[in-house]
């Protein structure tokens, strides 16, 4: 069940932007339907803990206080082959070498604050669900 669900964050750039709906919307015409969805402001404990991978490289302070600085959109998504179609979709962490067409390159402002997360693994996009959501959030 779990293998064609992928986890994202509309980051709070994105938000501060105003692209949380352009954003949206290409992720639902792109196919995904939506099973948890939830507006939320993470905390700084939160941010350390979601990106705790990263702990040891130079821009984790900056990423989790960039993570923490506004408002974000957390969603569950659905779709065959989900985490893949998904980092498709969203393009290349720099929106400098985002592919035409994907979210960071039309949304995305630099390689830190780049618009929006999606789980590199169906493994992670597991942890990562279950990290923002409980089993009764999720449709
Ligand atoms: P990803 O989001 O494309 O999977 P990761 O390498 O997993 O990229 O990095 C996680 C997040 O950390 C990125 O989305 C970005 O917000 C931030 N980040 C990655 N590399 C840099 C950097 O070199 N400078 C500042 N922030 C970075
Ligand atoms: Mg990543």
């Amino acid at each position: 069940m779990t293998t064609n669900r992928t986890f994202t964050m509309l980051k709070p750039d994105a938000i501060e932007n105003g692209y949380m709906g352009k954003i949206l919307d290409m992720i639902i015409q792109a196919g995904f339907q939506i099973k948890a969805m939830k507006y939320t402001k993470l905390t700084t404990e939160q941010a350390r803990k979601f990106y705790e991978v990263h702990a040891e490289r130079p821009f984790y302070g900056e990423l989790v206080e960039y993570m923490t600085s506004g408002p974000i959109v957390a969603a569950i998504l659905e779709k065959e082959n989900a985490v893949a179609d998904f980092r498709a979709l969203i393009g290349a962490t720099d929106p400098a070498e985002a592919g035409d067409g994907t979210i960071r390159q039309y949304y995305a402002e630099s390689k830190g604050r780049n618009a929006v997360h999606g789980s590199d693994s169906d493994e992670n996009a597991e942890i990562e669900g279950r990290f923002h959501f409980s089993a009764n959030e999720i449709i």
